[in-house]
């Protein structure tokens, strides 16, 4: 009987930063996991790891959110393995560059865009629909500071989040007749893969963006998601904003003394 109540969360983009540290934390409060990334040899070595650790029910699904068919196929098969999904977590997500306008990349425009933006929607397309059904559920939205003030040479990127904040919104207004929550949650500046992967692997220039700070880590990030989450059943957290103590908002941050 127990078994049958177990909860569970669906992250995306699970295999580094803030959705593995995600996924640890509440497999940690046993909740059962759904974790996506499009690194297999990751989702094999986290679901050994957190089955054996915590003694829960770790599936993987590997996929990239921009592919419209692998999305609809991935958790078309979830389906058939559970019958319902307590927790999703919209994380997968990256930043590709930091140019100005006149000189940004278009091939990284359309990276982020089909990420950040489009991966999000064609996930939520498919687990809504079974929330609506189960007539409870809650959506995490992960935006970012640059989601609410625009930064130098962060267009697009911030275009993506700021995307991603209206439809925190309208989603939360959609859902909200059938007992959903929505939760947008928005970090500053963080430790992860991110700037790694926005400076394509130039490591030097990734350590330059957390010089001088001491920038949230994602631990910092999945305790606020944890918090959200436990909350009574009536309460719901629609945005919160996070950043390290030297940072005030996307624009401003000052050197930690
Ligand atoms: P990481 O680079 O550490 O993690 C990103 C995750 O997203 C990885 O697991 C990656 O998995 C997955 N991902 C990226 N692209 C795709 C794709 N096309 N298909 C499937 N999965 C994908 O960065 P963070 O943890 O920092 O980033 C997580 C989210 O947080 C992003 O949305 C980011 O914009 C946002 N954010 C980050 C901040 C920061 O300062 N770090 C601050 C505010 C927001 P894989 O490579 O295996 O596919
Ligand atoms: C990622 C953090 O500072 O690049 O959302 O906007 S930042």
């Amino acid at each position: 009987y127990f078994a049958a109540m177990k909860r569970n969360i669906f992250v995306t983009g699970a295999t580094s930063g803030f959705g593995k540290a995600i996924a640890r934390l509440f497999a940690a409060h046993q909740y059962d996991l759904i974790i996506s990334g499009r690194r297999e040899e990751r989702l094999q070595e986290l679901k050994a790891a957190w089955e054996q650790q915590y003694g829960v029910k770790v599936i993987t699904l590997c996929f990239d959110v921009r592919d419209r068919d692998a999305v609809d196929k991935a958790i078309g098969a979830l389906k058939q393995q559970v019958d319902k999904i307590d927790i999703l977590v919209n994380n997968a997500g990256l930043a590709a560059g930091m140019a100005p306008i006149d000189e940004g990349n278009v091939d990284h425009w359309e990276r982020m865009i089909d990420t950040n933006l489009k991966g999000l929607l064609y996930v939520t397309r498919q687990i809504a629909p079974m929330m609506r059904e189960q007539r409870c559920g809650h959506i995490f939205n992960i935006g970012s500071t640059a989601g609410k003030l625009a930064y130098r040479n962060g267009n697009v990127y911030c275009a993506t989040k700021f995307a991603v904040d209206a439809l925190s919104q309208s989603m939360r207004i959609d859902l909200l007749p059938y007992g959903i929550k929505v939760t947008a949650i928005n970090p500053g500046m963080a430790e992860t893969e991110f700037s790694v992967v926005r400076f394509d692997g130039d490591a030097e220039k990734a350590s330059k963006v957390y010089e001088d700070v001491r920038p949230l880590q994602a631990e910092d990030i999945a305790s606020a998601v944890f918090y959200c989450a436990s909350l009574p059943a009536h309460v719901c957290i629609n945005d919160l904003t996070m950043t390290c103590l030297t940072q005030a908002n996307a624009f401003y941050s000052i050197k930690e003394s």
